[in-house]
């Protein structure tokens, strides 16, 4: 297995067979197929390979083993069949229930919040990222750590020993744990500090700030490329961008400075301690003066993906920031799923309207008209000097266009196959 959590996991080299687990808890809404397709993708993008998906259903789920123990066993028959390394699950796990199923599979489990962690840590370049993500991982780590060593107190009660070499060794990987904890969040705060000087500096020269923010995979980066002629790295992975990169954004008739970021994705059930980790790069969305909200206009999944985004701002305190959607990839959609109009408006789940634009990053469709929202937003947007005074916003629904949204401009015209 891939993910480097335990001091026994092997050097990283031939991609690992993994096997994927779903369990299914009937919850209403749940999009089950399509989120073990996701399970698979973070699996390959953390460096393995999925050679065989297991789904089991369940009112709840089982203390011991997460699944029941039929499952488990069959899943450890599984194992030896495909001749797996690693059995991923798709929710998250105990440390105990994670304890259990490896003793009882006798190969690594992980479940996705470690794939996470582990694609992260593989991704993380800017010295900002690898302390965030170092610091994520301590803190899943040392839950674990943390719950193993109570549980081994606990075997050993009544045995009359104080503390043998395990219980020694454990203690002392907590105490370290934790004081790694303690010495990346000073310096964290220090980076922070500095975020904050730089950020001042950009206010005193009036920079409007742009953010792209979205799904991951949704293709931002690609779009930031577009947009800057710049070449950050775009893949078809989860999470190919972790640290955030900014440029200059040249825009027609703007002459106020434009700053364009690209940064980390979002994904369902981001795991909260990643979430804390990575506040200080979130924190460039939320403090941004527009996000544009890129959306993969053709995949199945993107009201749920839409949500998802919409709440993780909200969790940042990005959720009242100017946005526009953005619905990119419009090159993929069949003919009678593309759009009538590739300038409207459309309602978040908070109520609040704002404009939609849709383009194709790769094929630069609809880029003009994205340029021309942005320029009309950047110019309505009051400066601090107040010496704007740009000409107001041309509907009164914010949907600020470039003038080509047609009378008959009405939310939710646009249908995907979801
Ligand atoms: N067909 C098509 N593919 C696109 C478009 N935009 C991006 N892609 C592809 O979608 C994949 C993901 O693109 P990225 O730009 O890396 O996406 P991202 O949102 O930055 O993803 P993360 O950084 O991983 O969160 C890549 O394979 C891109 O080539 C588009 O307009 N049309
Ligand atoms: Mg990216």
């Amino acid at each position: 297995m891939s993910v480097a959590l335990s001091a026994e996991a092997g050097p990283r080299g031939e991609p690992a067979r993994a096997i994927l687990v779903g369990v299914d808890f009937g919850k209403k809404g749940e999009h089950f197929d399509a989120s073990l397709d996701e399970l698979a993708l973070l699996a390959e993008s953390a460096g393995d390979v999925a050679v065989a998906r297991v789904v089991a259903r369940r009112k709840a789920p089982d203390p011991a083993f997460f699944v029941g123990s039929g499952k488990a066993d069959e899943l450890k028959e599984m194992v030896q069949l495909y001749q797996a390394e690693v059995v991923v699950f798709d929710q998250a796990l105990s440390p105990a229930q994670q304890r259990n199923l490896e003793k009882h599979l006798g190969v690594a489990v992980a479940d996705r919040t470690m794939l996470i962690l582990e694609i992260f840590g593989e991704r993380a370049r800017s010295h900002e990222g690898k302390l965030q993500v170092e610091l994520a991982r301590l803190q899943y780590l040392s839950t674990r750590l943390v719950r193993r060593w109570s549980h081994l107190e606990r075997q050993r009660g009544g045995i009359g020993t104080r503390g043998g070499p395990g219980e020694a060794q454990i203690e002392l990987d907590r105490r370290m744990i934790g004081e790694r904890i303690k010495s990346i969040k000073k310096q964290l705060e220090k980076v922070k500090k500095q975020r904050s000087t730089q950020r001042r500096a950009r206010e005193r020269n009036q920079t409007f700030r742009v953010s792209l923010v979205g799904y991951t995979n949704a293709g931002k980066s690609t779009l930031f490329n577009a947009l800057v002629h710049a070449d950050a790295y775009a893949a078809d992975q989860l999470f190919a961008t972790l640290d955030t990169t900014t440029r200059q954004l040249h825009l027609d008739g703007i002459e106020r400075g434009v700053a364009l970021s690209d940064t980390v994705g979002f994904i369902r059930d981001l795991p909260h301690s990643l979430i804390e980790a990575f506040q200080a790069t979130l924190q460039e969305a939320a403090d941004a003066d527009l996000l544009l909200h890129v959306v993969d206009a053709a995949s199945p999944e993107l009201a749920e993906q839409m949500r998802e985004v919409e709440r993780v701002l909200d969790e940042i305190g990005a959720g009242a920031v100017e946005q526009i959607v953005v619905f990119n990839k419009i090159d993929r959609l069949d003919e009678t799923e593309r759009p009538r109009t590739l300038a409207d408006a459309v309602e978040l789940p908070s109520g609040r309207r704002v404009p939609r634009r849709f383009v194709s990053a790769v094929s630069g469709e609809g880029l003009d008209a994205l340029r021309a929202c942005i320029a009309e937003l950047a110019i309505r947007e009051p400066r601090a000097d107040g010496l704007n005074a740009g000409p107001e916003p041309s509907s009164e629904d914010g949907s600020a266009g470039a003038g080509d949204e047609g009378e008959d401009l009405r939310v939710g015209t646009y249908h995907s196959h979801a």
